[in-house]
């Protein structure tokens, strides 16, 4: 059959190394699920048709162990074997969704046994095992266990009513309304498995620009078909608020949150809503921002706004997840101080089952930011980390950019909000300020293209993000070689290649668009391509020359004390790395300083030289990427050989388009020529 990507990471195509294969058919001659509920019986179809395809024979179903090598799965309520296991003690530590995976052998029979306290955490369990047979790993004797690091896991749709999708470069929304409640598309199921196949436990099917139509009646049942359709899969569904929902849909004058009627009518919508999804996960909402209403419509705080709805939800054991992504062209100082200056003083003020969800970085998604200063700053308002998987500024549908990389440096950078060490990871996982409530947040890169992400390797990004979304201590070369094996191949020729080109990529895109901590100069509004002479626009903060400020003299943002002192926003230590023109890393240098072009980078080269350099390599590594694939013919399905060359074919195309636009660009301002030996732009 044609190989067009639908079937994502799990294919559960036979396993080609004969050892494997003969062993692990020995180890699972029978597969044994206890317990019936729809979520088991998740597992329990997931396991036989992972098992079935990967092992090319029917594995048997047993009501109980019978075989010499049996496959065992369930929880101590579930399952009478499971609970005869006394393993509740290490089930403690799995919590409500991790899983414990093992090999017990009793009475000359050896169980395979996927243990945990909830038929979620059996899911997961089951999706892990099969992960070990798609990438070929050893199962014998097994002696693991696994737990979320992080409590809410979901990814954010930007899907709008009309099934366009706001930065999304992968076909239409899958939510296909018109045909809700009545038509369940098996690709809604495939969505869930997907996402429970990689621990994402929640789904905010609308755009964060929301529309409030949503929430009237005839959209909630076709939201609560799409929550039974997920519900099996432990996936959450959770909507978009808007803000003036009560004046839109509700008949009311105002939607100020201290009104006691505009309070009085999200709580009914509230329980409006739960009547059609019991389990309904709560709100997201972006207020005050790009010109989103909110609060401060009515001289209140994003506290005031979010408290309100988070009032209405609280009896329903529902959250509000409110953004930090606020912006302002009338508020004069640097974009990249504002949200920090609008939230930090909130800190304490948030309801509970508040969340407040913070971008990566203070500017928006750039192919490289410094991490937010909110992080750290807030230790009474859980943080939750909102990353963007879909690649508005990283080349969008076309461009191999693996996000890993940029995920773990920012879930790595340290704040030192209590000194070294104090991590952003363990801001979001909750361990740095005791959180009770924890979560990480993706901006969905997928729609209704065959392959669901557009580019084949699109799909390794929602697959790290799962990943990392429940435990970040995964290394990005780790699950660019677990996407690789489970979705193309186990075979060393390709995996070697191909994981460092994936573990390049990321900083490639940052070299022919922004290097040296350059960011938003890319074309107006679409972000596509570059676009660093983009002025004149209704807003400064939606210009390029407001971020890279070129003049004859130099180029890049002060934020430090003699420029916007955003710096000042981090703790002391951070603060003084990235102000110290000798040690601030030279990835952000153009983000905090505005320096010479013959500024001398560690190199030793001047700055315009350097910039050049990075242009050029970043086209010279797409070339690279280009020709790593080339030798990947005899691994790789035709179709899906084209796709990805064809695509880097676009990408080595506009690589010299962004170095071309820029270098020129920037030239008329630094005056010199670009350095003998490297590609003259054409
Ligand atoms: O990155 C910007 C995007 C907008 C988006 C906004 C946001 C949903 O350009 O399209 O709107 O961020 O995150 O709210």
């Amino acid at each position: 059959h044609a190989d067009d990507g639908y079937r994502l990471w799990l294919r559960y195509d036979l396993i080609k190394t004969e050892a494997k294969l003969a062993r692990y058919r020995q180890h699972l001659q029978e597969i044994v699920v206890q317990g019936s509920s729809p979520t088991l019986k998740a597992a329990k179809d997931e396991l036989k048709q992972g098992l079935s395809g990967l092992l090319g024979n029917a594995v048997n179903l047993s009501a109980e162990p019978s075989r010499a090598f049996t496959l065992v799965a369930g929880t101590p309520k579930s399952s009478a074997f499971i609970s005869s296991l006394n393993v509740s003690t290490r089930l403690q530590e799995a919590g409500q969704e991790g899983y414990l995976l093992f090999t017990h052998k009793t009475n000359g029979r050896t169980c395979t046994v996927i243990a945990a306290n909830t038929d979620a955490g059996v899911l997961y369990g089951a999706f892990h095992l099969l992960r070990l047979l798609q990438t070929e790993q050893d199962i014998t004797s097994l002696n693991l266990s696994s737990a979320p690091k992080t409590q809410h896991r979901i990814l954010n749709h930007w899907d709008n009513l009309d099934r366009t999708v706001e930065r999304g470069y992968s076909g239409f929304s899958l939510w296909d309304w018109h045909k809700l409640p009545e038509y369940i598309d098996q690709r809604y199921i495939d969505y869930a498995r997907a996402n429970a196949s990689i621990g994402i436990n929640g789904t905010v099917l609308t755009n964060v620009n929301a529309n409030s139509l949503v929430l009237t009646e005839e959209y909630l049942q076709k939201v609560a078909a799409l929550a039974n359709a997920f519900r099996p899969y432990g996936l959450k569904v959770y909507l978009t608020a808007r803000f003036s929902s009560p004046l839109e849909i509700g008949g009311l004058k105002t939607a100020d949150p201290l009104n006691p009627e505009v309070q009085a009518w999200w709580k009914r919508k509230v329980q409006e809503i739960y009547r059609h999804i019991p389990d309904f996960g709560g709100f997201l909402v972006k207020a005050n921002s790009e010109g989103q209403p909110g609060p401060q419509n009515y001289g209140r705080t994003h506290a005031d706004g979010a408290n309100m709805m988070a009032d209405a939800l609280a009896p329903m054991g529902g959250i509000v997840m409110w953004r930090a992504f606020v912006y302002d062209n009338n508020v004069p100082d640097d974009r990249a101080k504002q949200a920090y200056n609008e939230f930090k003083p909130l800190d304490g003020t948030f309801r509970k089952n508040v969340l407040v969800q913070v971008k990566n970085g203070a500017i928006d998604f750039q192919p490289r930011e410094p991490f937010h200063p909110l992080f750290g700053a807030m230790p009474r308002t859980p943080l939750m980390m909102e990353f963007q998987i879909t690649q508005e500024y990283l080349g969008q549908g076309t461009h191999l950019a693996y996000l890993a990389p940029l995920y773990k440096e920012v879930l790595e950078s340290d704040t030192y909000a209590k000194g070294k060490g104090s991590t952003v990871a363990k801001v979001v996982d909750g361990s740095l300020h005791q959180y009770t409530t924890t979560g990480m947040a993706g901006v969905a890169n997928i729609g209704t293209d065959r392959n669901w992400t557009g580019h084949h390797f699109g799909q390794a990004n929602w697959y790290s993000f799962g990943r990392l979304a429940w435990d970040h201590t995964l290394a990005s070369d780790q699950m660019a070689q677990e996407w690789l094996r489970m979705t193309f191949s186990n075979e060393d020729a390709f995996l070697q290649p191909t994981r460092k080109m994936m573990l390049r990529s990321h900083e490639t895109v940052v070299n022919y668009m922004t290097p040296l901590g350059l960011h938003h100069i890319m074309g107006w509004n679409h972000h596509y391509g570059p676009g660093p002479w983009i002025k004149d626009k209704p807003r400064a903060d939606w210009t390029s020359v407001y971020y890279h400020r070129a003049t004859e003299k130099g180029i890049g943002f002060d934020r430090t004390k003699t420029g916007s002192n955003a710096v000042a926003q981090y703790f002391a230590p951070v603060e003084k790395l990235f102000s110290s023109l000798k040690n601030c890393p030279e990835k952000y240098l153009l983000w905090f300083h505005h320096l010479p072009w013959d500024y001398k980078v560690s190199s030793g080269r001047i700055l315009w030289d350097e910039l050049c350099y990075r242009y050029a390599e970043g086209v010279n590594e797409v070339r690279d990427m280009q020709q790593t694939w080339e030798q990947q013919q005899n691994h790789v399905d035709p179709e899906r050989f084209k796709h990805v060359q064809t695509f880097l074919k676009i990408q080595e195309k506009e690589a010299r388009w962004w170095r071309d636009a820029c270098l020129l660009y920037f030239q008329t301002f630094s005056k010199r020529p670009i350095p003998a030996g490297l590609e003259k732009p054409a």
